[in-house]
């Protein structure tokens, strides 16, 4: 036999490097459900669905096209659990002059990866991921020599390189960043258009089935379940978002409504990240929607920002700084994950309705997760590796590449200010300001101190207090221990006995 081409379940892409010089007659393609990709953490039952959904789909369009498969099923005989598990087995059934697979998603993927050829006694050929639009080398390269790495510089030595909304050498309009455009907040007579909707075919629904009786014991509902779950799926998702929501997706970018999860965002992470979709072609659709004068350039630079901007950034900071990101803890926080994380059961309104989106879609949008769910774990304190697990667990679009420097750098300052230059802590004004979760609290936002106050009010000034030495000098923190010195010693007294109350009663 030829190559054995081992195929991840987030590498559903027909270009895949791995794929490159197959030969469809002599070399098989290797695909399987295994019990430790689907439990190293208990994901979100949507999130297997998907996947598991995708991979098989995915697998069928290949064989269609003339690949040959080697599915291993979840629940097929002898299915050892694990990547290399499988990949040893295979060796074993088909007897291949080697093995070639694409750069993973993961370290421990990666580690594990590179001991296969001597357990296995066979030639691994590791690729390159080229469906990113940095590659690792230019990344280093990049950050070379920095001290701090700033994702706005490396934004535009892309948008340079790949030639992306730039008129000659200048940016688009003027300006690299229309940030500042895309703060409104939202009322409740905004018309949300309805979201993509794909109902399950028989596939799928098998997939569901499994997920129901296997996985019961996992976060999340399972069902209503509308994701796309093949490449043209996806493609539809991303033109329904460029024709319906792309327009107002700058405003409206950072705003939050109780009840509406999908806002103008565009809900692809999850087909980025498993290779339904490719980012440039995600990029180009936005460019062509401005051009044609359908978008404007605030929604359009937004949107492009996050996925050759942020995408591309945090996964280089990952593979440029693992393993050791992973144990970062500059803030030496250690309270555990309190349990309403799970079950949504607090007071805190905004906690609720981001958690009941989670637990409902496997989906929140980027505020919800870094201003409302990630501004109390950082407030409080909550251990990193507690928080990148439940982040891990609970999006569908979730792989640690990039949930990692999302949650230890821009969320919990885990990394020290290596991705962000400074933490993205708020106090319950900016929730109210950019939301209506306020209106429906028990707890009063105008309230500073005493038990019916914001508890993200007193907890916003207790993490500046516990974290002076820290912060004091940050020239981006000034305003704020500018104020905070000017606060009485009652009021500090106040705040700090508000914090202690707090955290023993809810954490
Ligand atoms: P949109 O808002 O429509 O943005 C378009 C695309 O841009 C996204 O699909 C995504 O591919 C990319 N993007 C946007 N922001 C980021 C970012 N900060 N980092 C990387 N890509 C970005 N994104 C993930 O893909 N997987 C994760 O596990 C993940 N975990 C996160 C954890 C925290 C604490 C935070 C603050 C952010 C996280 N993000 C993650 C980034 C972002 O929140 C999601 O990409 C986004 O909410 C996905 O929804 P969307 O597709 O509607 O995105
Ligand atoms: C997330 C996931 C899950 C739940 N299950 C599988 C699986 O059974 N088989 C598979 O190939 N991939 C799965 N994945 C995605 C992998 O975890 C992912 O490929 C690695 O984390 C590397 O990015
Ligand atoms: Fe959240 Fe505070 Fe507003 Fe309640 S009052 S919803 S806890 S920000």
């Amino acid at each position: 036999m030829g190559v054995l081409r081992v195929i991840l379940g987030d590498q559903l892409s027909r270009d895949i490097s791995s794929l490159a010089d197959c030969d469809k007659k002599a070399d098989v393609l290797l695909m399987c459900e295994v019990w430790n990709e689907a439990t190293y953490v208990k994901h979100h039952k949507k999130k297997i669905a998907f996947l598991f959904a995708a991979m098989r789909h995915f697998a069928r369009e290949m064989a269609r096209a003339g690949y040959n498969l080697d599915y291993i099923k979840l629940e097929d005989n002898g299915n050892s659990g694990s990547f290399a598990g499988e990949v040893e087995r295979a060796v074993n059934r088909h007897r291949p002059e080697k093995v070639v697979v694409t750069f993973p998603g993961e370290y421990r993927v990666l580690d594990d990866m590179q001991t296969w050829a001597q357990r296995f006694g066979i030639a691994v050929e590791i690729r390159e991921d080229t469906r990113f639009l940095c590659s690792l080398q230019a990344f280093e390269r990049w950050a070379d020599n920095r001290k701090q790495l700033r994702m706005e510089f490396f934004y535009r030595e892309m948008r340079k390189t790949h030639n992306i909304l730039m008129n000659g050498r200048e940016p688009e309009g003027g300006r690299w960043n229309y940030d500042a455009e895309n703060r409104s907040p939202a009322d409740g007579g905004l018309r949300i258009p309805a979201p993509y909707h794909c109902k399950p075919d028989a596939t799928t629904r098998a997939v569901l089935a499994l997920v129901a009786s296997t996985f019961a014991d996992h976060f999340g509902d399972l069902e209503p379940f509308g994701y796309a779950v093949t490449r043209t799926g996806a493609l539809e998702a991303l033109a329904l978002f460029i024709s319906d929501r792309l327009p107002d997706f700058g405003t409206y970018q950072d705003a939050m409504l109780q009840g509406q999860p999908w806002m103008y965002h565009s809900h692809i992470g999850l087909y980025l990240n498993s290779g339904l979709l490719h980012p440039l072609e995600c990029v180009k659709a936005a460019e062509r929607a401005y051009q044609a004068g359908e978008a404007p350039l605030n929604a359009v630079e937004g949107f492009i920002r996050q996925i050759i901007g942020w995408r591309e950034y945090v996964r280089g900071i990952y593979w440029l700084k693992m393993p050791e990101y992973a144990g970062q803890n500059f803030l030496q926080a250690r309270t555990p994950l309190p349990d309403f994380y799970w079950s949504g059961d607090t007071a805190m309104n905004c906690l609720r309705q981001c958690i009941g989106d989670t637990r409902q879609h496997a989906y929140a949008h980027h505020i919800q997760r870094l201003m409302v769910l990630g501004n109390f774990a950082l407030l409080c304190g909550l251990d990193p590796v507690a928080v990148n697990e439940w982040y891990l667990i609970v999006y569908a679009d979730a792989y640690e590449w990039v949930e990692m420097p999302n949650v230890s750098g821009m969320v919990l300052y885990a990394d020290g200010g290596y991705l962000a230059s400074k933490p993205y802590a708020a106090s319950g004004a900016y929730i109210n300001k950019m939301s209506n979760y306020c209106q429906s609290c028990q707890y009063n936002v105008r309230e500073k101190n005493g038990p019916r106050a914001c508890p993200f009010n007193y907890l916003y000034w207790g993490f500046l207090l516990r974290n002076k030495d820290r912060f004091a000098g940050n020239p981006r923190m000034g305003m704020m221990y500018k104020t905070l010195s000017r606060m009485s010693e009652d009021k500090i007294a106040a705040i700090e006995q508000d914090c202690r109350d707090f955290m023993e009663k809810s954490l």
